[in-house]
């Protein structure tokens, strides 16, 4: 198995596809099942709940279900529309999961938060100048409020 990146925009190996986060902290990602699961491999981050939103468009009855290794969680996946599955936010490792027969399966990688990300990396410089001359300090607080 390949090591991770540490770092967020780097490419990851394979065809391994990133959670999206929301602002909430939410993480989603969309599954399409045609003759396999599209993406099969995801990486997401560990300590943040995943909603994963499954779109069938395959008859064969293998997928009418999809099941978890953690937790362990079988949902029934109807032809047409979308069906979500939650997983609670867990620590890193592996989920997998499979259609209800086996055959088919994807993994989700829960990774650590990479540290620091960019954003912070930036704040934590500007919190050093403002310590170091005293004048950036009011330029880092009021853009600070902007953002609530
Ligand atoms: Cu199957």
């Amino acid at each position: 198995m390949h090591p991770f990146p540490s770092q967020v925009g780097i490419a990851l190996p394979g065809k391994a596809v990133r959670a999206r986060t929301h602002p909430s902290g939410h993480q989603v990602v969309e599954v399409l099942i045609n003759r396999g699961y599209h993406p099969d491999s995801i990486v997401a981050l560990a300590g943040r709940p995943l909603r994963l939103t499954f779109r069938r468009h395959d008859d064969d009855a293998c997928f009418e279900r999809v099941v978890f290794s953690s937790p362990h969680i079988d949902r029934r996946i109807p032809l047409a529309g979308f069906t979500t599955v939650d997983l609670p936010s867990q620590p890193a490792g592996e989920v997998r999961f499979t259609c209800g027969m086996g055959r088919y399966s994807g993994r989700i990688q829960l990774v650590g938060e990479p540290s620091p990300t960019l954003l912070g990396r930036v704040r934590s410089r500007a919190m050093r100048i403002a310590s170091w001359t005293g004048a950036a300090h009011f330029r880092l607080t009021s853009s600070r409020s902007s953002e609530s």
